[in-house]
């Protein structure tokens, strides 16, 4: 087989970026290891950034997210028992769109079927080859049979447990990584939001975010320990604990239900350097991971996939390398500050083990600080709707 841009990985880094090049003429094969019903069965990311939106427009996919996303002007933080507004129109004029990940995917699955898009699931024992030459292939297995696949350009869009991010040698490869002394327990139920904008809470017994999918779909998580596992947590121990950690009316206010999805995702801040080696180019988890605190990973993956869909449109169209030859630095730009922002509404919010009296000291008034400020607010809206790709 043969195709233009070979892309490992069906989420959403490959899929957004498999449609974005078909609209342009670009032919792609995506290389899924799981089914597409695995796939959509992770319950992952719930706030686009209005660049990701953007994108998801661009590629002719985003009439759902158009007429069933949630846009949010704000979000509400809670500490000592208070609670206050922060919003994002008043400092940024740009809002958020509250969109389950498992909805866009779907979206770009059905958009991508619908073109005819080669899209090849439970793929085995794939081996990237060549990509520092000029005719790249990629090898694998299938029901059982070895198969090829040559291409022009490999796009590494495989997560963090994937074979792209090995491909690049050790030698060329640098990464850098900070594993978070917690977990976040989170729990889907069917019940309607306990508020009309995101909680993000920073109580005595740790961090507690009240989020949403739709207006009888809640997102909650509760900060856990890491020897924690699933089977530990009850619904109602899952409950009870979240009403500790928000102010009493919120707590009051929570309508609960049994949970249709529960799971334990650990948080850790990672970058591996370069995100390009030859023909092969890293998207989304396959290259960086941040904590969820800050609704950065799926939001990074969009813009990486920005950087790299231009500079293949920029080549095929016009033998324009520039794009491709400078995405790693323009990607890494990005991420950095997505980095350094995941790692900093991580540390304000959560308890960690180690913390000293005055430690907590520290926090209450950073976020008393937040509270009063607005030009720290102004800060953490920036930051948060997205800055510039
Ligand atoms: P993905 O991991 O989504 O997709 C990679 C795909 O590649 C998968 O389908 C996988 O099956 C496939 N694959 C792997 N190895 C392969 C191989 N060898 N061959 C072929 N295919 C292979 N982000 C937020 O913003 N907010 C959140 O609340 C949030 N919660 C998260 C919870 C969890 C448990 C995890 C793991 C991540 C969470 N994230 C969150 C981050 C998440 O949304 C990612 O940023 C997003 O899925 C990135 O998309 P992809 O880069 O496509 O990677
Ligand atoms: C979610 O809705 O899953 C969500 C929202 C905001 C975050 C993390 C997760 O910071």
């Amino acid at each position: 087989m043969r195709t233009q841009v070979a892309i490992i990985g069906g989420g959403p880094s490959g899929l957004l970026l498999s449609q974005l090049l078909h609209r342009k003429g670009i032919d792609s094969v995506v290389l899924e290891r799981k089914t597409r019903g695995y796939v959509l069965s992770r319950i992952r990311a719930g706030i686009l950034e209005t660049g990701l939106v953007a994108l998801m427009r661009e590629a002719g996919v985003a009439d759902r997210l158009d007429r069933e996303g949630f846009v949010h002007d704000g979000t509400h933080i809670a500490f000592d028992g208070e609670m206050f507004g922060l919003s994002f129109t008043e400092h940024t004029g740009t809002p958020v769109v509250v969109y389950g990940q498992t909805e866009l995917t779907r979206d770009l699955y059905d958009a991508r079927e619908a073109a005819g898009g080669r899209i090849v699931f439970n793929v085995e024992d794939v081996v990237i080859n060549d990509t520092d030459g000029d005719a790249p292939f990629v090898t694998y297995n299938v029901a059982g049979k070895s198969e090829r696949l040559d291409c022009d350009y490999v796009a590494g869009c495989d997560g963090f447990h994937g074979v792209s991010r090995q491909t690049i040698p050790l030698d060329i490869r640098k990464e850098y990584e900070k594993v978070y002394p917690f977990g976040w327990l989170g729990v889907l139920s069917e019940t309607p939001p306990v508020n009309d904008e995101l909680i993000y809470s920073n109580s005595r017994r740790g961090f507690a975010l009240c989020s949403m999918r739709n207006a009888n779909l809640s997102r909650y998580y509760i900060q856990c320990s890491l020897s924690d596992h699933v089977e530990d947590w009850t619904d109602q121990a899952f409950w009870d604990e979240l009403r500790r950690r928000l102010p009493a009316d919120v707590a009051d206010a929570l309508v609960t239900g049994p949970s249709i999805e529960k799971s334990i995702a650990p948080l850790r801040s990672f970058v591996t350097e370069p995100m390009q080696w030859g023909r092969l180019f890293l998207c989304g988890d396959a290259a960086h991971i941040v904590p969820p605190t800050g609704a950065k990973g799926l939001n990074t993956a969009a813009s990486d996939v920005h950087y790299l869909y231009h500079g293949l449109v920029d080549f095929y169209r016009d033998g324009d390398r520039t794009g491709l030859d400078g995405y790693s630095q323009k990607a890494l730009a990005r991420i950095w500050q997505a980095e350094r922002f995941s790692w900093s509404m991580t540390n304000l919010l959560h308890r960690f083990p180690d913390q000293s009296t005055f430690d907590v000291k520290m926090q209450a008034a950073d976020l008393a600080f937040l509270r009063d400020s607005p030009s720290a607010q102004r800060l953490l809206a920036q930051n948060y709707v997205g800055l510039p790709y």
